[in-house]
């Protein structure tokens, strides 16, 4: 029995100890269902993540394998919960706008609801997926609908001197600064110009429905072209100040540290992780009647073309899918792979952007002088058994 080649179907059926290694990697599969054409079989990848340490922090990550729909259903989508997930009572519940504006405001769920309505299609990925070997699922694509934040942040009246929004969830944990540990609620930041951006939403639904506790009910902020973590969930208040905000979401932990400099003279910058970057990655190799192709997706920046290298092969191209396509959502591609020889390949991808730019090979200097996880925006391999 070949293991790459079960379908959905030979998994739910089968239950002998031969899959015992298999089935405890992905107990979670079992429970999802794929809908496959008649005669198509989706192989699994020979490597899979390994086993969330973390599944406080890190839920219901993407199955590359089951992905099937440009949109990713509200049940499936990932969640990071850094603190925890507050249950809110959205009728007692109000965001305030206080800080440096002529009028601070305080507005109820209707309120919000009332003001003039934007949907937009976002591909939400945390700035650490595939930088850590149990982290390859931390990435979803919905469409959010709310109302501008610009339109709120103008009628409360920015003053002279802000320059800084600082977004205020309600969940809220310890943390030790120096010697002093005490309780903070989640925030996260972004400077004034780039919190008017048109795309900025204050999000009150998700795939049409309101957003699930572990995304944010009842509002989030929505940041099309930013990495996860500035989409913050659960608002409560939004405050604009005169200095940056730097507590552990802006300048501890999502911080990404690179060496600069000379290998003599060497330089650690510090970055705080902020806009998304260009990627891709193979999502799954379809046995077709007998033929191949592989699927994925390529997202973070507008794409031009995808291309994918099977074992050391040179780069081809693959057909990019432009029925379903937005400025700040993945894309999905495919590739036939005439003729694979059986046995064991790697396939490997890359995206490249409008501007031209090529998502960097593991040993592009970018990443090699990276010393964090965060931002592993690197080409993606994985090893697949093509069947006798
Ligand atoms: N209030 C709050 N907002 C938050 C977080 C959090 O822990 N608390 N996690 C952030 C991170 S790290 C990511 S990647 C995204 C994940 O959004 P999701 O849980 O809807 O997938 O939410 C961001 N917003
Ligand atoms: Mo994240």
């Amino acid at each position: 029995m070949n293991l790459q080649e079960m379908s959905r179907r030979d998994l739910l059926r089968s239950s002998g100890a031969a899959f015992a290694g298999l089935a405890m990697l992905q107990a979670d599969w079992f429970a999802r269902a794929v809908p496959l054409q008649p005669g198509e079989v989706i192989l699994t990848w020979l490597d899979q993540p390994a086993e969330n340490p973390v599944p406080e922090i890190i839920g219901n990550q993407l199955i590359w394998e089951e992905l099937d729909n440009w949109v990713t259903s509200n049940d499936q989508f990932f969640s990071i919960t850094h603190y925890n997930q507050p249950a809110i009572d959205a009728a007692a519940w109000q965001l305030e706008i206080t800080g440096l504006v002529k009028q601070p405001l305080t507005l109820t769920l209707d309120a919000i609801k009332a003001l003039p309505r934007q949907e937009l299609s976002y591909t939400l990925e945390c700035a650490g997926n595939t930088g850590l070997p149990f982290f390859w699922g931390g990435i979803g694509n919905a469409n959010w609908a709310g109302t501008p934040l610009a339109g709120v942040l103008e009628e409360a009246g920015v003053l002279q001197d802000g320059i800084e929004v600082v977004f205020w969830g309600m969940d809220a944990g310890e943390e030790t600064i120096g010697e002093q540990t005490v309780t903070q609620n989640f925030a996260r930041s972004m400077s004034l110009a780039d919190a008017m951006s048109p795309n900025n939403l204050l999000c009150y639904e998700m795939n049409g429905e309101p957003l699930p506790q572990a995304n944010g009910f009842p509002l989030r902020l929505i940041a099309p072209g930013w990495y996860g973590i500035a989409n913050v969930k659960w608002l409560q208040r939004i405050e604009i100040w005169d200095t940056r905000l730097m507590n552990r979401f802006m300048a501890r932990d999502y911080v990404t540290v690179r060496q600069d400099g000379d290998e003599d003279a060497p330089v650690w910058v510090q970055r705080s992780v902020g806009r998304a970057l260009l990627k891709s990655a193979p999502a799954r190799v379809v046995q077709s009647n007998g033929r191949y192709r592989i699927e994925g997706a390529a997202w973070g920046a507008p794409i031009r073309h995808v291309e994918v290298k099977i074992d050391d092969g040179p780069w081809r191209r693959a057909r990019l899918d432009s029925t379903q396509r937005a400025e700040h959502t993945w894309n999905f591609w495919s590739f036939n792979w005439a003729n694979p020889t059986s046995g064991e390949h790697t396939v490997t991808t890359r995206a490249v952007d409008t501007a031209g730019n090529v998502q960097p090979a593991l040993e592009d200097p970018h990443l090699a002088t990276k010393i964090t996880f965060w931002e592993s925006n690197g080409q993606i391999t994985r090893r697949v058994e093509i069947p006798v």
